[in-house]
């Protein structure tokens, strides 16, 4: 393959051409190239943001959402070998899903590879997970972080479904919840029930290492 020096316009540029095809050439020779892979991923998504608008005006349909996805998932597959996280985790456990009646997981899945390449141990539950799934999970795995992704509007409502469930089943105080998802920020996660929120799955897992350092037990030291 013949690597020509592209810039992240192009990179953005051929996610919002949907060009599928072209994508993991553009990608890889702007990883080669020495760009930061943090700037192409933030390309990527400016490009599914454009995508986004171009759907709201009526120029995209859900099949061109739907190619949308399918190119950015070539890209990320590019990407992920590069996306290490300066975090270093506790190898503990995190139970991640998109909720109930969301069946975007591309967000969420970017977060699962930067956990996993920090040391961290994961359960995903995939997208669409209904509640009583989330909770006998975390009661099974006894973990101490819940990542739940939401990027619609209308399914913000399941985050405080999730937490109502685990406190009828006594297991909100072993469970930290931190959610993300573009429709979100810190207020509306605190009012759904949720202990925090990330912007971006960088920051992502240094809130999820901080929210495991808190949940260790104390050791008193006399
Ligand atoms: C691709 C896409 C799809 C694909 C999803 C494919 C897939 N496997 O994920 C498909 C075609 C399935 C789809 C369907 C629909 N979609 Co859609 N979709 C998008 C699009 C273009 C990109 C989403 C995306 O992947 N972004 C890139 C990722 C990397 O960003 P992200 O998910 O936000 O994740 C980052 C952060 O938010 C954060 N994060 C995410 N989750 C979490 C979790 C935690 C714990 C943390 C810490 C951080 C974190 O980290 C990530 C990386 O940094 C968006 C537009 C947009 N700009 O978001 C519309 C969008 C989300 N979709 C939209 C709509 C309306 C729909 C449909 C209802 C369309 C329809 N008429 O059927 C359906 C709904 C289907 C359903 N039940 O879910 C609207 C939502 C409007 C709203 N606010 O409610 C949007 C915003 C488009 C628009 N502008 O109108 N969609």
């Amino acid at each position: 393959m013949k690597m020509v020096k592209v810039t992240l316009k192009e990179v953005k540029d051929t996610l919002i051409d949907l060009d599928i095809d072209e994508i993991p050439n553009v990608v890889k020779s702007e990883l080669e190239a020495g760009t930061d892979p943090k700037n192409v991923m933030k390309a990527l998504t400016d490009g599914l943001d454009e995508v986004g608008k171009l759907y709201e005006k009526n120029e995209y349909f859900l099949t061109d959402l739907v190619l949308a996805g399918e190119t950015m998932k070539e890209a990320i597959k590019v990407i992920e070998p590069y996306l290490k996280s300066d975090v270093k985790g506790t190898e503990q456990t995190v139970v991640i899903a998109t909720v109930r009646g969301d069946n975007h997981d591309i967000g969420k899945n970017i977060l699962i590879s930067m956990l996993m390449s920090s040391g961290f141990n994961i359960i995903d539950l995939g997208m669409d997970c209904p509640p009583d799934k989330i909770v006998k999970t975390v009661k099974e795995s006894g973990a101490k972080v819940l990542a739940l992704s939401a990027l619609l509007t209308m399914t913000v409502e399941e985050i405080s479904v999730v937490d109502k469930a685990l406190k009828d089943e006594g297991l909100r105080d072993q469970v930290k919840i931190i959610v993300g998802g573009a429709p979100l920020n810190m207020e509306l996660a605190k009012k759904m029930g949720a202990d925090d929120f990330a912007d971006d799955a960088v920051e992502g897992v240094k809130h999820i290492k901080n929210l495991m350092e808190k949940s260790m037990p104390k050791i008193k030291v006399s």
